[in-house]
C-alpha cells in the first residue's frame, strides 16, 4: 500500500489518496485495486497532451479520397459483379466475422442501461441489439454458415448487457458463438492533469474510445478465437445503427479483391454544416477528419456537378482483416489520442459532489486506416444504410429513426402496387420488416407470400 501511494505521489497524483482517512477497511481496498490498474506512464503521457502545443504548425492539406460509388458505371460494373460475387464466397465460407461496438455511455440520449437496449422497431419495439441479432441471423440462414459475433462493451455497461443477452436468450443465436469483451478504461484528468475522483473510494474513469477495440480483441483472446474459426475478415459497426448491414457482400468482396487490411463504408454528405466527420487523406495517409478541423472553404467546396468535394460522411462500417489487426496489436497498438473536454460530476476537495471541468481521452478506430497498406471507400445510400440514435430528440433520434425505417420500408411496400400499411395517430407508417424476411426491396418483393396480398393491414413481415 505504501509503495503504491508512494508512485502515485511521485507522479504527482498522491491527491488520490486524500479521503484515505475517512474511508472503511473496504473502501480502502476498493480504491488500493482500483489505483493499482492504473497505468501510470499512460496518464503521465495524456498529462503532457494538455499543454498547450505550438500554434505555428502548418494545417495539412486535406483531399477528398477515391470512392467507389453507390451507383457503379462503366467498368466499375463488372468488378461490382465480381465483387459481390466474392463477398457471398466469404459470407457462404463463414470468413467473415461480426464486431459490434456497443461499449460507449450514450450520455446524449439519456437512457438508463446499454444503448443496445432502447426499443426502435417501429411494430415490435425491438432493441437496437434484436435488429442487429436480427441481421446476423438473417446472414445464417442466407449463407448458411456459422456466424461469430463480438461484442464491445465496457465497465460501465457490461454486466446490464450480459444479462440483456441472457434474458433474450442471446434472440435466437447460438450462445457459444456470442462472445462479449470488455474495452479499457483510463482515468479522467482535470485541466492541470490530476486524476479526478468520481467517489472517494473510486477514480473517474472512462471508456478508452472505439479505438481500444483492436487491443481489447487482441487481449481478450478473441482475436486468436477469430482466427482459430478460420475468420479473414472482420466486419465491424456501432450499436446505434440498426439500419447497418454487416453482412453487405458488396462491400466485403471489395475489400478482398483490393487486398485491403481496412475498409470503410461512407454516405453522401449534403449539407457542408452536418456534423459528422469525413474520410479524406492528410499528408497522403487515409483517415476521418472532423468536420470542426475542415477549413471552410474545403467544407463548403463543390465539385463540377454540384456535389461537396468532402462529401464521404463516416458512417462507422468498416472491414477488418484478422491478420491486419493482429499485426498492428502485436507490438502495442500506437494510435494518436483525443480529447474531450467536459463538464464531469466529481468528488472535489471539500469531499463533495460538484461539476467541474474535465478531460477524456479516446482513440478512434479510423486512426487505423491510415496503417492499412490498401483501402476501399464505398459509398452507400443514406436512406438504406444509415439512421443513428444518438440523440434523446430531433435528428439522429429514436423518433428521425423509426421514421426513415418506416419510410423505407413502406417504399419496398409500395413497389409491390399492393395498398399501404396502416398509419398511428401521428401519421408514422405502422409496418416493419425482420431482416429475416428481407433485407432490400428486391428480396422484399420475392418473398412477399401471396397470402400478405390479402392482409394488406398485416404490417410485421416475419
Ligand atoms: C461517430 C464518429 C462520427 C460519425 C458517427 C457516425 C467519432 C469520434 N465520430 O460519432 O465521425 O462517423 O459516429 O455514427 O467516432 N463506442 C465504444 N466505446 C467508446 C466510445 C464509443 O464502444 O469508448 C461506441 C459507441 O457505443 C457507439 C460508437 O462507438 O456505438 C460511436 O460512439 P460515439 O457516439 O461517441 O460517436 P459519435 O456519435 O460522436
Amino acid at each position: 500500500m505504501t509503495d503504491l501511494r508512494q508512485t502515485f505521489q511521485d507522479a504527482d497524483q498522491g491527491h488520490v489518496f486524500r479521503f484515505w482517512n475517512d474511508l472503511s477497511p473496504a473502501s480502502q481496498s476498493k480504491l488500493m485495486d482500483q489505483a493499482g490498474q492504473v497505468d501510470l506512464e499512460l496518464v503521465g503521457l495524456h498529462r503532457s497532451l494538455l499543454a498547450p502545443g505550438e500554434t505555428n504548425v502548418e494545417a495539412p492539406q486535406f483531399h477528398p479520397p477515391e470512392l467507389f460509388p453507390a451507383q457503379p458505371e462503366g467498368e466499375q460494373i463488372p468488378h461490382a459483379a465480381k465483387a459481390h460475387a466474392r463477398g457471398v464466397q466469404l459470407l457462404d465460407d463463414g470468413k467473415v466475422g461480426f464486431v459490434l461496438v456497443a461499449g460507449g455511455q450514450g450520455s446524449r440520449l439519456g437512457f438508463d442501461g446499454p444503448k443496445g437496449m432502447y426499443p426502435v422497431g417501429p411494430v415490435t419495439d425491438a432493441s437496437l441489439f434484436a435488429w442487429h441479432a436480427a441481421r446476423l441471423k438473417a446472414a445464417a440462414i442466407r449463407h448458411g454458415s456459422k456466424v461469430h459475433w463480438y461484442v464491445m462493451t465496457s465497465a460501465s455497461n457490461d454486466g446490464a448487457t450480459r444479462e440483456y443477452f441472457a434474458e433474450q436468450g442471446h434472440f435466437g443465436l447460438p450462445e457459444d458463438q456470442v462472445h462479449f469483451f470488455c474495452q479499457a478504461m483510463v482515468p479522467a484528468l482535470d485541466l492541470q492533469g490530476r486524476i479526478l475522483l468520481a467517489a472517494k473510494d473510486e477514480i473517474f474513469l472512462a471508456p478508452n474510445g472505439h479505438g481500444g477495440t483492436l487491443h481489447a480483441l487482441a487481449q481478450s483472446g478473441l482475436l486468436r478465437h477469430a482466427q482459430d474459426q478460420g475468420i479473414e475478415t472482420l466486419s465491424y459497426f456501432q450499436v446505434d445503427n440498426p439500419l447497418a448491414r454487416p453482412a453487405c457482400p458488396l462491400f466485403l468482396g471489395l475489400h478482398s479483391l483490393a487486398g485491403a487490411g481496412m475498409s470503410s463504408k461512407v454516405v453522401a454528405k449534403t449539407d457542408p454544416n452536418e456534423k459528422v466527420g469525413v474520410l479524406g487523406t492528410a499528408n497522403g495517409q487515409l483517415g476521418c477528419i472532423e468536420y470542426s478541423d475542415l477549413p471552410a472553404e474545403s467544407r463548403d467546396a463543390r465539385d463540377a456537378d454540384g456535389d461537396l468535394v468532402f462529401r464521404a460522411g463516416n458512417i462507422a462500417v468498416h472491414a477488418l482483416q484478422t491478420e491486419f489487426v493482429d499485426q498492428l496489436t502485436r507490438d502495442g497498438l500506437d494510435l494518436p489520442w483525443h480529447l474531450a473536454r467536459k463538464d464531469m460530476q466529481v468528488i472535489g476537495d471539500s469531499g463533495t459532489l460538484e461539476s467541474t471541468a474535465g478531460v477524456k481521452f479516446e482513440t478512434f478506430i479510423f486512426d487505423a486506416l491510415a496503417k492499412s497498406p490498401a483501402s476501399v471507400t464505398l459509398e452507400v445510400e443514406r436512406r438504406l444504410e444509415f439512421s443513428p440514435v444518438k440523440n434523446a430528440q430531433g435528428s439522429d433520434s429514436p423518433a428521425s429513426c423509426r421514421l426513415h425505417m418506416t419510410e423505407l420500408f413502406a417504399g419496398w411496400l409500395q413497389a409491390t402496387g399492393l395498398p399501404e400499411a396502416q398509419r398511428d395517430t401521428q401519421g408514422l407508417v405502422l409496418l416493419e420488416v425482420d431482416p429475416c424476411f428481407a433485407e432490400d426491396e428486391v428480396e422484399f418483393q420475392k418473398r412477399l407470400p401471396a397470402q400478405a396480398a390479402k392482409q394488406p393491414k398485416g404490417t410485421l413481415y416475419k
